[in-house]
């Protein structure tokens, strides 16, 4: 088992658990629009109504049926702050009865790998920052989303065992900061603060009525792109050979307030009514300002869409494709410095404004 772990000579047979989700979509676009599919592999994109990952008879059928060699396991119950604050017992319990049979059913069909899916809100909340991927069990998490972070924790604990017990697993995960782009679930009471925004945004505008911010806009977040997080999720899969998690994150300097979230998606959507800020409603966690410096050891020269006012953008879709040609090492990538607003942004709030009537919400 050992030594084939990241043999690339046999062609892989991957399924994407969670693969109809804001990330499962970002890396079905990035396999078909971007890598490409190589001879002889297969791309399996799993949702719900496949197989009900909490059910472990469910779990089991939908891996004996398709008998991946690799696994991209993003399956979770996923929410924003206030989700989570009315949720943890069942963000607890869901998650747990979902990693447990995935990792279990995926070991049992001899997959060689399995890369799993945390988040930087599980760190502890009392930590000296920027935080690293050492300080995962540093402490208790934020008790805002306490059942999301202790059960997601456990994939952690879960890729320890199988390493040490099933002798040369190499079930790993990434640690992404919060994500956003297209595909994702804007629905205002259970959604993340940016689709949540950009709805808000959308409807104001309709109406006429102020943009209401929650809290006080002062907590600093993280965001990275969907489809930046796609691009090193496919390079962990065939490049990134430790059982230890790695934070997969724009750079701590690109930090924002929720404040200038907000006013990224004024510009973006070009709302001209008021922004008012609902201080009876909560912040959260203050901040979770993350270290990228693993990934940067790793990957030197890979580029992030920017959220902030663009320093930066990704030209054409060939220089895109120059991340798959260098395989290996995370590509040459060569930047164009204009000031433009934020590409992923745009992106993202043009996606919404385009599929409004299909997207979740
Ligand atoms: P999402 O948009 O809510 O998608 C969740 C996916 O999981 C969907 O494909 C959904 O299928 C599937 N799913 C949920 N419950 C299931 C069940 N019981 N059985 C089978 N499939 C189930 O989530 P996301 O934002 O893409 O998150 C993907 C991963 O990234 C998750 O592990 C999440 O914890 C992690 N993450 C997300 C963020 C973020 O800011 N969004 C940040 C850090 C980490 P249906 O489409 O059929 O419902
Ligand atoms: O994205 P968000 O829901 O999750 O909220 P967290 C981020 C911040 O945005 C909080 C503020 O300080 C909110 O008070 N905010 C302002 C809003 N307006 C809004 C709005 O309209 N909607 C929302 N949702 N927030 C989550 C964890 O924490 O991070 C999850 O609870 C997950 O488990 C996710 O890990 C990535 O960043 O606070």
């Amino acid at each position: 088992m050992e030594d084939n772990i990241l043999d690339q000579s046999a062609p892989m047979r991957v399924l994407v658990t969670g693969g109809t989700g804001l990330v499962g979509r970002a890396i079905q676009h990035v396999v078909r629009e971007e890598r490409g599919i190589r001879e002889g592999e297969e791309w399996i994109f799993l949702s719900s109504t496949d197989a009900n990952l909490m059910d472990a008879g469910e779990t089991r059928e939908v891996f004996q049926k398709h008998q991946p060699t690799h696994v991209i396991h993003l399956a979770a119950m996923v929410g924003g702050l206030f989700k989570n604050m009315r949720a943890n017992l069942d963000f607890w319990r869901n998650n747990i009865y979902i990693n447990d049979n995935v990792l279990q059913a995926a070991h049992e069909v001899d997959a060689v790998r399995v890369v799993s899916c945390l988040s930087t809100c599980i760190f502890p909340d009392k930590t000296t920052y920027p935080i690293d991927e050492t300080m995962i069990h540093n402490g208790p998490p934020h008790k805002s989303n306490f059942g999301y972070s202790y059960a997601k924790r456990m994939l952690d604990v879960y890729n320890r065992a199988y390493h040490d017990q099933e002798r040369g697993r190499f079930y790993t995960a990434v640690i992404p900061t919060n994500v956003f782009g297209p595909h994702d679930n804007f629905n205002i009471k259970d959604g993340h603060v940016l689709p949540g925004l950009i709805h808000k945004a959308y409807i104001a505008q309709k109406e006429g009525s102020p943009l209401v911010v929650w809290g006080s806009g002062t907590p600093r977040r993280q965001f990275i792109y969907s489809l930046d997080l796609a691009r090193l999720f496919l390079w962990v899969l065939t490049e990134y050979q430790e059982v230890e998690p790695i934070i997969l994150s724009v750079g701590e300097e690109e930090e924002v307030s929720i404040k200038e979230a907000a006013e990224a998606v004024v510009e973006v959507m070009r709302f001209k009514g008021q922004v008012t800020y609902d201080t009876t409603k909560a912040d959260g966690q203050f901040k979770k300002t993350a270290s990228n410096a693993k990934l940067r050891q790793y990957c030197p020269s890979f580029t992030f869409t920017p959220f902030k006012q663009g320093t930066f953008i990704h030209s054409t879709g060939n220089l895109r494709k120059t991340f798959w040609e260098n395989s290996g090492e995370c590509g040459l990538v060569f930047t164009v410095c204009l000031v433009l607003p934020s590409i992923a942004l745009k992106e993202t709030c043009d996606w919404f404004v385009a599929n409004y009537d299909s997207a979740r919400k």
